[in-house]
């Protein structure tokens, strides 16, 4: 084991840059995707094992991922579906529904982009945001984290776990604390004690092949590698073990990324929902011009402009999608918002006014107008 007392000052390894964190860091990765999916489509699979790619007949090709129950019987995703089958004979097994899997991601990133414009969709059913400028504190992303939940929920019928960290590494290991339908959250001050008992491959990219070097160096979890000494860890490891060793013992390994300029999460929405089916497009378009002129207004009063421009439509059959669109400046009148929801209409025109349940509108990225602004508009417009 290489817990060896040095006499070298731990801390002369590490940069000043090292030493802060700046950023509050969301990563949101959905619980058991595309299973999760079929099992909303069809509830006869709640609760069952099952298992989503290869083919269910031949029992060729590989798992592309199975439901929390048939994990409980040490099927995962890459594993050989006739390996998964001989563990478990009786899961249910389809081959699964990509078009639909990506629809949904959209939707679920469009949700997303509601909240911060600052969003990295770093997979079909995962993405990072930085809520650093639109949360107080901690506290604070703990409200936001809930709220998004809810709204996936929502929307889509599906759970996601959360992590909130101070970088993206720490939120994607904060989100993987809690899973399925779970929230973490790891404030700088709590990162060396709540990764000190996880096993050292809970951090990403360390795999079987790394996690074999560590286990025969006595080093089973990041606690093990927190207490190596820092000098010995160079020598053996080299650069990449001196990183990892520095995030074991909350130090910032990242640098700080270029973000867009932060925004609102503020947003202002409108939707109607019709028990009764739609005979025609004008009425269609009568209810979102009413959607509009409402939030448009209240945007107003309140002196706010805004960039993103939000269409949910549900379906009879309850498939919502999110439609979004920002625009490269901040606008406030009723007419530019009508002229996006036109373009953002148009890939349902071919549809029947009468499959719509439900149509709404929301504004978002909202940008407070300055007084001295709001005061020139209305003189010039006296
Ligand atoms: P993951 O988020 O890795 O897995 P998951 O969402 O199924 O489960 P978890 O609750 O642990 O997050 O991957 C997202 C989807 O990507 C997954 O549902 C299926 C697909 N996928 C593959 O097709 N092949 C793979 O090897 C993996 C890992 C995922
Ligand atoms: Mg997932």
């Amino acid at each position: 084991m290489l817990i060896v007392m040095t006499l070298v000052d731990p801390l002369s390894y590490i940069s000043n840059r090292e030493k802060v964190f700046t950023k509050i860091i969301l990563y949101m990765d959905l619980d058991a995707f595309f299973a999760a999916v079929e099992i909303r489509e069809n509830p006869a699979f709640v609760g069952k094992p099952l298992i989503v790619g290869g083919d269910p007949i031949t029992r060729r090709g590989v798992v592309s991922t199975c439901s929390y129950e048939a994990r409980k019987f040490g099927i995962h995703s890459g594993m050989p579906l006739a390996k998964a089958l001989q563990l478990c004979p009786n899961a249910v097994t389809l081959r699964g529904s990509r078009h639909l899997y990506s629809n949904i991601s959209d939707n679920i990133n469009s949700i997303l982009k509601q909240y911060s414009p600052l969003v990295k969709k770093t997979g079909i059913d995962e993405a990072f945001m930085d809520i650093t400028n639109i949360v107080k504190d901690y506290e604070e992303a703990e409200q936001l984290a809930y709220e998004l939940k809810d709204e996936i929920y929502a929307n889509e019928r599906l759970t996601c776990s959360i992590g909130i960290a101070p970088n993206k590494i720490l939120a994607k290991m904060a989100s993987n604390i809690n899973k399925p339908d779970g929230l973490s959250i790891m404030k700088p001050e709590d990162i060396k004690s709540i990764l000190s008992p996880l096993k050292i491959d809970s951090i990403p990219g360390i795999g079987p092949k790394s996690k074999k070097y560590f286990t025969e160096q006595g080093v089973i979890t990041c606690g093990h590698l927190a207490r190596c000494s820092i000098d010995k860890v160079h020598v053996h490891w080299g650069n990449h073990g001196l990183k990892l060793w520095k995030l074991v013992n909350g130090f910032n390994t990242e640098s700080t990324e270029k973000y867009l300029s932060p925004r609102s999460r503020k947003s202002k929405s409108d939707e109607k929902t019709f028990f009764f089916p739609l005979t025609s497009w004008d009425e269609v378009w009568h209810n979102l011009n009413d959607s509009i002129s409402t939030i448009v207004s209240s945007a107003k009063k309140s002196n706010f402009r805004f960039r993103t421009i939000t269409m949910k439509i549900r379906f009879r059959n309850f498939e919502t999608n999110n439609r979004s669109h920002t625009l490269p400046c901040y606008i406030n009148t009723e007419k530019q918002v009508a002229e996006v929801i036109a373009k953002l209409l148009k890939e349902y025109r071919s549809l029947s006014p009468s499959d719509i349940r439900l149509i709404g509108v929301k504004i978002s990225d909202l940008q407070k107008i300055a007084k001295t602004q709001t005061d020139l508009i209305k003189f010039f417009s006296q």
